[in-house]
């Protein structure tokens, strides 16, 4: 008998030898251990043996058994160290492998400078507000004192979807908007895209437009001079100047149109500023009382300034930029110039 449980032993422990798979070592259990395995027969046999051979026996067959289970638990220990190398092994990652073959994306200029500006007049005070790109007829132009067959409506003219509704020419649809909805003091902004029936190197069909509005008692003209100073100073450089020149807009009384002091040349006058040293940056004025009282705002008691500037003509003049187009184009040559 205890050759016959030697040769068990060593045919199971043979098998286990071989780096089996987890598989294979799941058939060696119940090949020798099982419920009809080889050493559990022997051990259904002990029955038929005399009772001086039994004990003998069954020690005989435990030994056997406590070595095969000492064997299958080394061996599966190996497989799951090997499977946790082949794992880490797989999961690899070169923390110090050059990436610098790899390329970064960028906020698009129009975006880097919206981002700046918008920082800019946050940190003066400006909410941030927003308003719909497909307006009506009464917020584009009527509520701002243009009505219908007024001339100054020529200058901008519009993509319509129907007779009344279109797709806005500037951001200024947002002064009687928030006007509307909200009481004085205000102080906001409203960044966004404009359209307008225009096409060539300064420009586009569509472009984007920041609307400023400030609205309280006693606001005056030094008020807005003095607001595009500070900010023109945070752009630009702290050296920029600011003049203001008579001009005409029907939601504004007096109108002005604001000139800076070319970024290029200093003042000196250059081939950006055409030599007069200034550039024309954007339409402001004193809210028309009109406009005030239409929304609720009693012009006898409150006054106030609004602004409209290119997002787009900020970004040219900041960067060189000689054609609006170039920004629409995505020409990644382009782009890699501005944002690096
Ligand atoms: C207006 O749009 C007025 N709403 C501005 C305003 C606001 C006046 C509040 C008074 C009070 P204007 O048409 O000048 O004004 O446009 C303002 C700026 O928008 C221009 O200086 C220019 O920088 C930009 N702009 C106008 N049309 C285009 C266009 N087609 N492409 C690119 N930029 C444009």
């Amino acid at each position: 008998m205890k050759e016959t449980i030697d040769i068990i032993l060593n045919e199971c422990l043979t098998e286990l030898d071989n780096n089996p798979t987890q598989d294979e070592i799941q058939s060696v259990k119940v090949k020798f251990l099982g419920k009809n395995g080889r050493l559990t027969a022997l051990l259904k046999g002990l029955k038929d043996l005399s009772p001086q051979e039994k004990p003998l026996v069954g020690q005989l067959v435990n030994l056997a058994r406590e070595r095969i289970e000492a064997k299958i638990a080394a061996v599966e220990e190996a497989v799951k160290q090997q499977k946790l190398k082949e794992k880490i092994e797989s999961e690899y990652i070169d923390i110090t492998a050059d990436f610098t073959h790899g390329k970064r994306g960028a906020l698009h200029p129009l975006s880097m400078v919206n981002k700046q500006l918008m920082e800019i007049f946050s940190d003066m005070g400006f909410v941030v507000k927003e308003g719909p790109e497909v307006e009506t007829d009464y917020y584009n132009f009527q509520a701002l004192n243009t009505p219908l067959d007024h001339p100054a409506r020529d200058m901008q003219d519009t993509f319509y979807i129907t007779e009344s509704i279109l797709l806005r020419t500037h951001t200024s649809p947002n002064q009687v908007r928030v006007m509307e909805q909200s009481r004085p003091p205000i102080k906001m902004i409203c960044p966004g895209k404009c359209y307008r029936v225009d096409d060539d190197a300064t420009h586009s069909p569509i472009f984007n437009q920041i609307e400023g509005l400030v609205v309280d008692k006693n606001v005056t003209l030094c008020d807005l001079k003095g607001t595009i100073e500070a900010f023109s100073k945070k752009f630009f450089s702290d050296s920029t100047k600011v003049r203001l020149r008579p001009s005409f807009f029907p939601f504004t009384e007096p109108s002005v149109e604001v000139d800076l002091t070319c970024s290029n040349c200093g003042g000196k006058g250059c081939r950006l500023c055409k030599g007069t040293g200034w550039l024309e940056v954007l339409g402001a004025g004193m809210v028309n009382p009109f406009v005030l009282d239409n929304c609720g705002i009693d012009s006898q008691i409150y006054s106030g300034f609004a602004f409209g500037f290119g997002i787009d003509r900020m970004t040219m003049i900041k960067y060189g930029i000689s054609d609006i187009r170039l920004m629409y184009q995505n020409d990644i040559r382009f782009l890699q110039q501005i944002v690096g």
